[in-house]
């Protein structure tokens, strides 16, 4: 998988996809990472890579020409199957399940705004798709890229070890995470649930599939109405709602 940002802070992109997962797959060359900063393709002795709005108002708008040629100089980096994406509020907000779709494509060009945005008309002739990671405003598209890359580097073959990818399939169902426990065994009088300690693997698989199912219901239950649960699950979640009265 190939990713191409442009940005006019490629340093910051570079650096924070350095460290942890994103950099490993990234130096085991299963991620590739390029950056291009539209100061390049500026022709100006100024390197004006912004302009004012069109019908006044606060702020900049960062312009057409230097972006587009960005945007093709990353183009010809690919293999002919970009998908070329901006960050902005006004996206579709993204999902594990958007993320997983979008595993298929061999490219990714991330176009990360500054000031109050882009030329509008880039977004319609450059751009295939318009992503947010929520709802609310960040001062670049930056950390929405990176966001973005960790999330889908870590779905690519190869990038997590065996026990952590069989977490994540388990946790794609639609379901939050059980809690974590480790050493030591007490804290402050709180104990370690004791099943964990046990050691009979069946009945920790099925407290931490109720505990899942519990949580879910408790601080999500948007996720489950989505989520068809197994006839397990349900007699799961049931236990889970009886245990907590
Ligand atoms: C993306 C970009 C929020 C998001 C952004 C988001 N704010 N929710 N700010 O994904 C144009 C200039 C957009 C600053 C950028």
């Amino acid at each position: 998988m190939r990713f191409d940002v442009i940005t006019l802070f490629p340093e910051m992109v570079l650096q924070a996809a350095s460290y942890g997962v994103t950099g490993r797959a990234i130096e085991r060359n299963i991620v590739n990472l390029a950056v291009w900063n539209p100061r390049d393709y500026t022709n100006d002795k100024h390197k004006t890579v912004d302009d004012h709005p069109y019908g006044g108002g606060p702020g900049m708008v960062m312009k057409y020409q230097p972006l587009h040629d960005a945007v093709t100089d990353a183009k010809l980096m690919g293999k002919n199957n970009a998908k070329v994406v901006y960050l902005s509020p006004q996206g579709k907000t993204i999902s594990q399940s958007l993320l997983s779709e979008a595993c298929s494509a061999s490219q990714l060009i991330l176009i990360a705004g500054r000031y109050e945005g882009i030329d509008e008309r880039l977004v319609e002739m450059d751009c295939d798709d318009e992503w947010s990671i929520g709802d609310y405003v960040i001062s670049g598209g930056e950390l929405a890229a990176l966001v973005i890359i960790d999330a889908i580097t870590r779905l690519l073959p190869g990038v997590l070890g065996d026990e952590n990818s069989a977490q994540l399939d388990s946790y794609m169902n639609g379901l939050l995470d059980y809690p974590h426990y480790t050493r030591p065994e007490q804290i402050e009088g709180l104990s370690v649930p004791g099943v964990l300690i046990g050691g009979n693997h069946a009945d920790i698989d099925r407290w931490r599939m109720k505990q899942a199912l519990g949580r879910t219901w408790l601080r999500r239950p948007d996720l489950l109405e989505k989520t068809k649960l197994s006839a397990e699950q349900e007699c799961l979640l049931k236990e889970f709602i009886v245990e907590l009265n």
